[in-house]
């Protein structure tokens, strides 16, 4: 058992990401081997959206206060910054508290540490510039970096990156906010199937099915690397079977809501800073805007998000919980989300009525099946009938007594476009405190800052196919 004091800490420390109180403190109180987790202190850091080795402070860049720290902790001046990689997806949810001090990954640290993350920065500054004055075609020199991914193991990719297989919409999404497209020289269905939402990748060629790609399709495209998600969904024997040609970079594009790790590392690796912190600015900047006016509330919104597929109403009953994304914007939204009560260990957690009764809900976020490939005239059918489904199954509780039953199509919810979502959320809790904010206006700033394919696409026109609440044209 771990000390109690101790035990309060790491509870405290993971509540600030992942919020699930119940189930972090179930998985530190039986520590029985599997999910076992170093002790935690106050000062682990929650935030560090770069996870590159040699970002020794666990902040967002990697620089002299970096080196400095290193040079500290070799000498025995300094402790190690640890930070708290979550990897919830996989199954059971792991935590991991990882130091990113060791940065040329040889076990040790010493002074050949600190000639790397030097050697790092002056490297990271020429491979940007060469990005930054489209010089890459003539950019030849070489670096080995280290990141921890998104299954929370260290490996390496080889820089510079030319050329990049994106596979999933949500990763395309990455890539395109990142300025990158240019670079992708293979694709997969999901991103094929979005003409409207990923129009510059069309075309492309094309991979197939992310979760089952063939290796020897993945070796013709020639690619340097090639960009995924978690092993336990995305293709796990990509590794072995073609990791010592192509390098396989796994990081987040919608799990556990770890998308600006995946947009800032990546950006790195891609040597595209600049936007990679455009972006992260952008998203922190309504991340604390509403963390700022909901942290104090006491007794918060209560929420749940079941799919809402057109098709079959008992999905109506399928909900997202901790590692789906949807979970996670919800809590940022300052929401309660209770999906989390309805199993301990799936992401996918399945809710009952009664449940739901008892519990007595506040309010029901649907996660649809509308959005960029469809047409007004597809929102009654996507919409508005799944809306009048969920109100027929969740009957009784508070939410549909009090009208507060919404829609977010789910590529808003989970992806790098779900800060609009979060938005969108909070405004409708907390129509009091949040009046100056309007999700359409989010929602029109992630196109202009992060979608320059979509500069001409007419949100007014199709903003139902989105999004249903109070401050939504269809209400
Ligand atoms: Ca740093
Ligand atoms: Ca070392």
């Amino acid at each position: 058992m771990v000390p109690m004091n101790t035990k309060a800490i790491i509870a405290a420390a993971l509540a600030v990401i992942i919020v699930i109180a119940g189930a972090s403190y179930y998985v530190i109180s039986n520590n029985d081997g599997k999910n076992k987790i170093p002790p935690g202190s106050e000062n682990d850091v929650t935030n560090c959206n770069l996870w590159v080795y040699g970002n020794v402070n666990g902040d967002n860049y990697i620089d002299q206060k970096d080196v400095d720290l290193l040079e500290k902790i070799i000498a025995g001046k300094a402790d190690e910054v640890y930070i708290i990689a979550y990897d919830g997806y996989s199954a059971s949810g792991v935590s991991q508290r990882i130091s990113l001090a060791d940065a040329n990954q040889d076990g040790v640290l010493d002074s050949k540490d600190v000639e790397y993350v030097e050697s790092l920065i002056l490297y990271m500054k020429n491979y940007s510039k060469a990005v930054e004055n489209k010089s890459l075609d003539t950019f030849d020199e070489k670096f080995t970096l280290f990141y921890n991914n998104c299954d929370n193991i260290a490996c390496s990719v080889g820089l510079p990156i030319k050329t990049i297989v994106s596979m999933y919409f949500s990763n395309s999404e990455i890539i395109r906010l990142l300025g990158a497209v240019d670079r992708v020289v293979a694709t997969d269905d999901t991103t094929l199937a979005k003409p409207t939402l990923l129009p510059e990748f069309q075309g492309i060629t094309n991979l197939g099915d992310r979760k089952a790609v063939n290796s020897e399709a993945v070796l013709a495209t020639g690619a340097d690397a090639y960009f995924t998600g978690s092993s336990s969904t995305y293709s796990k024997y990509l590794e072995k079977d073609v990791g010592a040609v192509v390098d396989i970079i796994r990081l987040s594009a919608w799990e556990d809501n770890n998308v600006m790790v995946g947009a800032l590392t990546l950006g790195y690796m891609l040597g595209c800073t600049e936007k990679a912190y455009e972006y992260i600015g952008w998203c922190n900047h309504y991340i604390d805007l509403i963390s700022d006016r909901t942290s104090g509330i006491t007794d918060k919104v209560t929420v749940i998000s079941p799919k809402g597929r057109v098709s079959d109403s008992t999905t109506l009953l399928e909900g997202n919980g901790p590692g789906s994304g949807q979970f996670e914007i919800n809590e940022l939204a300052g929401a309660e989300d209770i999906s989390n009560r309805f199993s301990a260990t799936s992401e996918y957690p399945n809710y009952t009525r009664e449940g739901i009764l008892s519990y007595n809900v506040d309010a029901i976020v649907i996660s649809g099946y509308c959005g960029w490939e469809y047409q007004p005239s597809d929102v009654q059918k996507r919409v508005y009938d799944v809306i009048d489904k969920v109100r027929y199954t969740y009957d009784g509780t508070k939410a549909v007594n009090d009208g507060k039953v919404y829609f977010i199509a789910n590529e808003l919810y989970t992806g790098p476009s779900n800060i609009v979502a979060m938005t969108y959320i909070a405004t409708w809790l907390y129509p009091d405190i949040f009046e100056d904010v309007d999700g359409r206006e989010v929602f029109q700033e992630y196109l202009e800052k992060f979608c320059p394919g979509l500069l001409d696409y007419n949100l007014d026109a199709h903003i139902n196919q989105f999004v249903y609440g109070p401050d939504s044209t269809g209400m």
